[in-house]
This record gives structure tokens, C-alpha cells and sequence, in this order.
């Protein structure tokens, strides 16, 4: 090779490394994120007795690795892993599951190993999982919470579509730092906002604020992002929570009394969540006794029946003020317990919880 040649395929080859055209830097630019899909039961894992059952089937039934296999177009959007982490309908999850759960998540987005993690689940309380999640996993990493309105046995189920789209979301870098998703129905919705708002449809999931993006044939497309504090800027952490305080939530109707107030805060009650009718609304036969309560330490915070794209406004329909009573703002009921419960992990200021249920 002449010094004019060396010269040409000196400059050539410091152009391929600054553009990163070496071998490792294109092995690297293919290198696929590693997922990890944690199982918890419900619906997505459910089977039914034949394909015209899409609404009479048996949840929590497909493991994890049967669940994988049934979508191996997953391999094409990254390497996956899964864990089965509980095998339930999520009605009947309980706060001591959430910790677990939560506490796994936790450990596994520490890991270098791990760029995303995917959350299989009922749809009945996968927004109140959602919704603990983004509150109290310190991570940038995208957590991404699924679930389905049919069992994988009925036709046109939408399981595997769900799960392709959650992979597809927990492996995208554009999915960092949104907090807590849900991805249903082609649709990503924040954790903090989604509910499931119908029940046998699989156009379930509704955020009152409409949702975050979708994603489609595996790439996501966002249209807006959260204003709420979330995950690393939450004063949330579930790697210190141990338990969390008993709270419960009594609906309000007409002919309303105080009966499951008072059996809720004789069984312990830390706070108790009002599902007001209207604005929040308290039924005068029911007012007396949640002052009373109030006096005697346990919280009292107005959420609404009514489903959202509102808010219960602080000192509308009752004297918040006056009776030291929180207002849960925007968050439904089951919301509101789940705030409400992390809230007294920190403190019994009525004033600092009514702060966190503006914050988040
Ligand atoms: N029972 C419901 C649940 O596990 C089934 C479902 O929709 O996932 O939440």
C-alpha cells in the first residue's frame, strides 16, 4: 500500500469509528434490551372451556413460561426472562402482595441485566397495582403493567397482542422515565390515571385524561407525559415500607348511614375513604359519625362514585377546612386507598396527606 492509499484508508476507517460502524459497535447497535416479565395471575393467564367462552373462563391457570411461549414473536423485541410471581385473580390481592410484588420490581430494576419489566395481571385491581407502583419503585426503567379482557383460548383473544405491545414498550428507551404504564388495547396509559372503566370489553382501560401514547406493531408513539410526581421523584420507597396501614373505603347512595364507617374504624381503620356521590358528597346521616371518627385520629378523605374526568373540590360540598377532612382530588376511590395508605407510612398531618393527594 502507498502512503497515498495508507492516507485514504486511515481517513476511511476514522469516519467508520466515528460513525460507530466497527463490528462491536454494530453488534452492540442490535444488542436487544432484556425484559423481565413478572406473572402475577388473572385473565391474561386465564383459559376457558371453549373459544366461544370470552367472558366465562377460569383466571390465573397459564404459567409464565407457557404464557411466553404462547408469543414468540416476543424474541424479535427483545431477550426475554419470566417469573411467576404470584398465581391469582387480582380481586383478591392484597396489600401484603403488593409489597412483594412491588419489592421485586424494586430489586429488579437495580440490575444491569434488566432494562424493563413487564407485569402480567388481573385487569379488576391492575390499576391500584399500577398506581402502588409508580408511588413507590425508585427506577427510570420502564414498568409496564398488562393484562386481558379475554382468556388466550377464546377467539379473537386480546392476551398476546397485550403482551407483545407491553415487551415492546418496557424495551423502548422512549418509555423511561414515564412512571408506571399500562398497555391495553394497543393504548399506553399512565399507571396513575388508567381505571378500568367496562367491564367485559376489551377497550376496558380509560384515563380521564386520555392516555399517554400507543403502540402499534411494536413501536410506541407517545402524545403526551405525566405531570404527577412518579417513581424516582416519589418520597415513596418500597424498599423501606414494611406494611401498610389498614384503610377502607364505604360507598355513598341515597338512604346512606354510618354503619360501615364505624365497623371499619372499630376493625382498626387508619383512614377511611368516602366514595361520595356527586362532588364528594357526605349524606347528612353520615356526617356526625365521620367527625366523630375524625376526633379520634382516623383520616377522613373524600373521593367520588363518580367515574372520572372530574375532581372532588376541597371545601365545596363540605367544610374541609372545618372538620380537618382530605379531598382525594382527581384519584377514584380505590386510588385514594392506595395513596392514603403510603401517606400514613409517613405521616398523620391531615395538611401534609391533603399536600401528597395534590402531588400525585
Ligand atoms: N378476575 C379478573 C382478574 O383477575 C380477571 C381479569 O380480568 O384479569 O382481575
Amino acid at each position: 500500500m502507498n502512503h497515498r492509499s495508507f492516507i485514504r484508508w486511515l481517513s476511511a476507517l476514522g469516519t467508520a469509528l466515528a460513525l460507530g460502524f466497527t463490528p462491536l459497535a454494530q453488534a452492540q447497535a442490535v444488542k436487544k434490551a432484556q425484559v423481565v416479565i413478572l406473572a402475577t395471575g388473572g385473565t391474561i393467564a386465564g383459559a376457558g372451556a371453549s373459544a366461544a367462552n370470552s367472558a366465562t373462563y377460569q383466571a390465573a391457570k397459564v404459567p409464565v413460561d407457557k404464557l411466553l411461549a404462547s408469543v414468540p414473536e416476543l424474541s424479535t423485541l427483545a431477550d426475554v426472562r419470566g417469573e411467576q410471581v404470584f398465581q391469582i385473580a387480582s380481586e383478591s390481592l392484597n396489600n401484603e402482595h403488593l409489597v412483594t410484588l412491588a419489592k421485586r420490581v424494586s430489586a429488579l430494576s437495580k440490575q444491569a441485566d434488566v432494562d424493563g419489566i413487564v407485569i402480567t395481571h388481573g385487569t379488576d385491581t391492575l390499576e391500584e397495582t399500577a398506581y402502588f407502583l409508580t408511588l413507590t419503585v425508585h427506577t427510570n426503567k420502564p414498568i409496564v403493567v398488562v393484562g386481558s379482557m379475554r382468556p388466550g383460548t377464546a377467539l379473537s383473544a386480546d392476551g398476546a397482542l397485550n403482551l407483545y405491545n407491553a415487551v415492546a414498550t418496557a424495551a423502548s428507551p422512549t418509555s423511561a422515565g414515564k412512571g408506571a404504564l399500562v398497555v391495553m388495547n394497543d393504548e399506553i396509559n399512565s399507571g396513575r390515571d388508567v381505571a378500568k372503566s367496562i367491564n367485559i370489553r376489551t377497550e376496558a382501560f380509560k384515563s380521564p385524561w386520555g392516555a399517554l401514547g400507543m403502540v402499534v406493531e411494536g413501536k410506541t408513539y407517545w402524545f403526551r407525559a405525566p405531570v404527577k410526581r412518579h417513581t424516582v421523584q416519589s418520597e415513596f420507597d418500597i424498599d423501606s415500607i414494611p406494611v401498610l396501614p389498614k384503610v377502607e373505603i364505604a360507598y355513598g347512595y341515597g338512604s346512606a348511614n354510618d354503619i360501615a364507617y364505624r365497623a371499619f374504624a372499630a376493625a382498626g381503620a387508619k383512614a377511611l375513604i368516602h366514595a361520595g356521590t356527586g362532588n364528594g358528597s357526605v349524606a347528612a346521616p353520615v356526617v356526625p359519625a365521620l367527625r366523630e371518627l375524625r376526633a379520634k385520629g382516623i383520616q377522613i378523605i373524600r373521593s367520588a362514585r363518580v367515574v372520572g374526568g372530574g375532581f372532588v373540590l376541597r371545601n365545596a360540598e363540605q367544610p374541609d377546612d372545618q372538620y380537618d377532612w382530605v379531598v382525594a382530588h382527581d384519584l377514584n376511590p380505590q386510588k385514594a386507598r392506595i395513596l392514603a395508605s403510603l401517606a400514613l407510612t409517613r405521616t398523620t398531618d391531615s395538611k401534609d396527606i391533603q399536600r401528597m393527594f395534590m402531588e400525585y
